[in-house]
């Protein structure tokens, strides 16, 4: 499409009743509106915030409020009922090195439930290890092949997916995405991994909140337009894996990172915003309600998003279709949320869609918030070159070459930095 209608703009075909069109979107920098950012540091009664204690009591709540009621929604109240049985599967995995073992986790509430089951990969040493905690998007299965692992029960995303007949995964697609997780270098230097397919928790497509987690609460058929998207659904099934793994002896409690591509990454970030047991959070490539700041209007737009994906947000934030310059917050405020934890922004370099830069700038002004803790947090440099971490004490960034995807050098990097943090 790119060389059809010329290399600045994307062009995105969207479906709309009996046509298809083809939408563009900017991708050139100076095309980019200009913009004011929402302050970090002024609440919304107009007063400078200079202290840790007046962000953390006054002005951290407006802004994560901004955020619950305006983006991702508000969690549903209702307590549920969480249980979680774990079986053994592999004792001896990579040469005896690692244990893999599948935890079952059941959620009940109102006479339904679901299952959803945790992929936990630990080396075989006799102290708690720090871990990675994140969604995949094909299932278990497709890290590694090993026919021990259990193929998703329910619905899996298809399109090029390898070996999915009908949104139903097949033993073909296993170990399929061994390239984005490589389990044996985690393992290597001394970490844990603990995975779950998302669709799991939520099946990724718009179904007006009838499956997945969203139907086993009672106000799942009489929404309001503050209430949870599939996004903040995935985040709480995070929480939910936390609730379990913070009381496991074989990890470290204090040393769970939690990790996400894309959309993962989005979600990721909200988990780390809303959950403080993630003492570290690292989000690739996350774009447009993730770290990208949606202002700039550069790729993917909040109408564009919210077209494609309706059920990610919560229905207020379709307000802020074409109307991100009167938004009354941006995302380096979600970035901020998550301070003083340490986070990491990844990007890469054709990941335009992505805006590569405007998830660096979003951390750097992050880093306003962060910087209250520590002035050696604060970034004034500008987005660094490709292929060159930027590691500002409890923040880091680097742009990769190459497309939206996650790789082998982008996890070199997160456990670089995981390293320096936990040392
Ligand atoms: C794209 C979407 C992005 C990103 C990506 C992904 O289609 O526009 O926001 O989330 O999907 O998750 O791979």
């Amino acid at each position: 499409m790119k060389a059809i209608f010329g290399s600045n703009w994307l062009y995105v075909l969207i479906l709309v009743p009996m046509s298809i069109v083809a939408q563009e979107y900017n991708t050139e920098e100076a095309e980019v509106p200009e913009y004011k950012l929402p302050e970090l540091l002024v609440n919304q009664s107009g007063k400078r915030i200079s202290t840790i204690e007046a962000w953390e009591k006054d002005r951290r709540a407006e802004v994560l409020k901004l955020f619950e009621e305006e983006v991702y929604g508000k969690q549903a109240l209702e307590t549920i009922a969480v249980d979680a049985s774990e079986k053994l599967i592999d004792s001896i995995a990579f040469e005896g090195k690692a244990s893999l073992s599948e935890m079952t986790f059941t959620f009940k509430a109102n006479g339904k439930s679901l299952k959803a089951v945790l992929l936990l990969i630990l080396p075989n040493v006799n102290h708690p290890v720090p871990i990675f905690l994140g969604y995949n998007f094909n299932g278990n299965h497709t890290l590694l092949h090993n026919s021990s692992i259990s193929l998703p029960k329910g619905w899996v995303m298809s399109g090029d997916q390898i070996g999915v007949i009908n949104n139903e995964a097949t033993a073909v697609s296993r170990g399929s995405k061994y390239a984005r997780w490589p389990v044996l270098n985690i393992l290597a230097r001394g970490y844990g991994l603990a995975t779950m397919h998302y669709g799991d928790i939520d099946p990724d497509y718009d179904d007006g909140f009838q499956n997945g987690i969203h139907a086993l609460f009672s106000t799942s058929g009489n929404r309001n337009k503050s209430d949870w998207g599939s996004i903040a659904s995935w985040s709480f099934g995070l929480s939910k894996i936390m609730d379990r793994l913070e009381k496991d002896p074989r990890i470290n409690p204090d040393q769970v990172t939690v990790f996400g591509h894309s959309r993962l990454g989005k979600t990721a970030l909200w988990a780390g915003a809303i959950d403080k047991r993630f003492a570290l959070v690292i989000s690739n490539n996350s774009g447009c309600g993730g770290a990208a700041l949606s202002k700039r209007q550069f790729g993917e737009t909040v109408a564009a998003i919210n077209n494609r994906f309706p059920h990610w947000f919560c229905d207020n934030f379709k307000s802020y279709n074409n109307r991100e310059l009167s938004m009354p917050f941006d995302q380096h405020q979600l970035l901020a949320l998550i301070a003083p934890r340490p986070l990491y922004v990844a990007s890469a370099k054709n990941d335009n869609w992505a805006d590569p830069k405007g998830e660096f700038l979003s951390l750097k002004y992050a880093s306003e918030v962060y910087s209250l803790y520590d002035e050696g947090n604060r970034i004034s440099v500008d987005q660094p070159p490709q292929n060159t971490p930027l590691i500002q004490n409890s923040l880091g960034y680097h742009l990769r070459n190459g497309n939206h995807d996650v790789t082998p050098y982008d996890w070199e990097q997160f456990m670089n930095f995981a390293d320096l943090q936990f040392k």
